[in-house]
This record gives structure tokens, sequence and C-alpha cells, in this order.
């Protein structure tokens, strides 16, 4: 706990969910997750700080792989990283009143939580897809990103560890307060 808010939670006795205040590119999760552009080649943001981390040779992967449509996701070496696998997610730009805004974020998750556990990896780590350059309001976009890797990891044994890097305290508060409901409502556990 910090403060009163929860850091972290179980799904089904058995998997983790951990919020953190951090920089992805540092996480030796088994898989970190880039906020991808459909292009698949590179940005700004997270994407930009991944392929510096990460060394040319993980842009000389992504540009064979064609290009990711929004809301799903594609899986490349680490290269330099730390982590051992980088799945790039392409969530989508925010627009008001589009409902399928919503629908295209929790399948930029649930794909790359797919791919984590067809590959048997135990740890994964997202940043907050969509929320930066693509404009999704954050309170917004951590209930779909927590409520869809919660539901997934009600019903999936891998990966045993589902950890969010939060840019800053102000994007992990509102993650801290978007679990804090879900805690109340009993849809996940206490850790
Ligand atoms: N570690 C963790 N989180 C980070 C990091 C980092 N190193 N750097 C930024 N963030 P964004 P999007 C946070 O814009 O909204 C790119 O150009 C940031 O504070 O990276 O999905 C792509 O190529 C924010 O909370 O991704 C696409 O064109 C979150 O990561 C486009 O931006 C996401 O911000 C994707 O936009």
């Amino acid at each position: 706990m910090q403060g009163n808010l929860p850091t972290r939670a179980i799904m089904n006795g058995q998997v983790a969910l951990e919020l953190i205040e951090g920089d992805i590119t540092t996480q030796a999760t088994d898989a970190i997750v880039n906020a991808a552009n459909s292009s698949l080649l590179g940005g700004g943001g997270v994407d930009g700080a991944i392929h510096r981390a990460a060394g040319p040779d993980l842009l000389r992967e992504t540009r064979q792989l064609g290009g990711c449509q929004t809301g799903d996701a594609k899986m490349t070496r680490g290269h330099k990283l730390p982590a051992r696998y980088v799945i790039h997610a392409v969530g989508p730009i925010y627009q008001y009143a589009d409902p399928g805004v919503a629908t295209l974020l929790a399948s930029a998750y649930r794909r790359s939580l797919e791919l984590a556990t067809e590959y048997q990896l135990n740890s994964i780590a997202f940043p907050s897809i969509s929320t930066g350059a693509y404009g999704y309001p954050l309170a917004e976009a951590a209930s779909v990103a927590l409520r869809t890797v919660i539901e997934y990891g009600r019903e999936h044994a891998r990966p045993a560890l589902i950890r969010f890097v939060l840019f800053n305290q102000s994007i992990l508060q509102e993650y801290q307060q978007v679990l804090l409901g879900f805690l109340q409502k009993n849809w996940v556990d206490p850790a």
C-alpha cells in the first residue's frame, strides 16, 4: 500500500497485478509492451524510448512485420533491453463519443496478453497505452486497461505477473484509484 491506495492485487489466487512508477525500458520482465503505431517503425513517447534502449536491430526486426492493425499486437525480441521480448501493441487514437475506442484499447491489452500466454511467458510489463500522444483520457483508459487485464488474469495462469509501469506519480495514482474500486467490488483480491 502507498498511502491508502493499493499497488498490488491477486487474480484467481495465482496471477499478480502490480502498479509501479518507472521507466518501462528498465524492466527485466520476460516481455515489455510498447505503445506503438500501426507502422511499427518507431515514434515518440514510450515507443521512442524503447527503440533507443533496444538499439537499431529492433527497427530492423519490426520492418519485417508489415505493420500492425489498431487493437492488435506483434512480438519481437528485446535486443539490448533487459526484457527478452517486446510486444508492440497499437492502441486507438482517442475520439470523444466513439464507443469503439474502448473496444480497441481493450483489444490491444488482450492481444498482448494472448501473445504472452502463447509464448509461455511468466511476466509482462505494460505502459499506459494511448494516454500520451493518442490522447485517451487517463481515468477512462486506466479503467479499460485494468478491467481487461483482470478479466484475463482470472482466466489464465500465465503470465503470472502483470505489471503496469507508469511514467509519473499522477499516472500511477490514477491507476491506483481504479484498482481500489475493483478491490472494493471484489473483482480482485488484495495482495
Ligand atoms: N516508460 C513508461 N511510460 C512511458 C515512457 C517510458 N519510458 N515514456 C512515456 N511513457 P505515448 P500513445 C508514458 O505517447 O499515447 C508514439 O509516437 C507516457 O507518459 O508513448 O499510445 C507512437 O509511435 C504515457 O502515459 O503512447 C505512436 O505514434 C504513456 O507512456 C503514439 O506515440 C503512453 O504515451 C502512441 O501514443
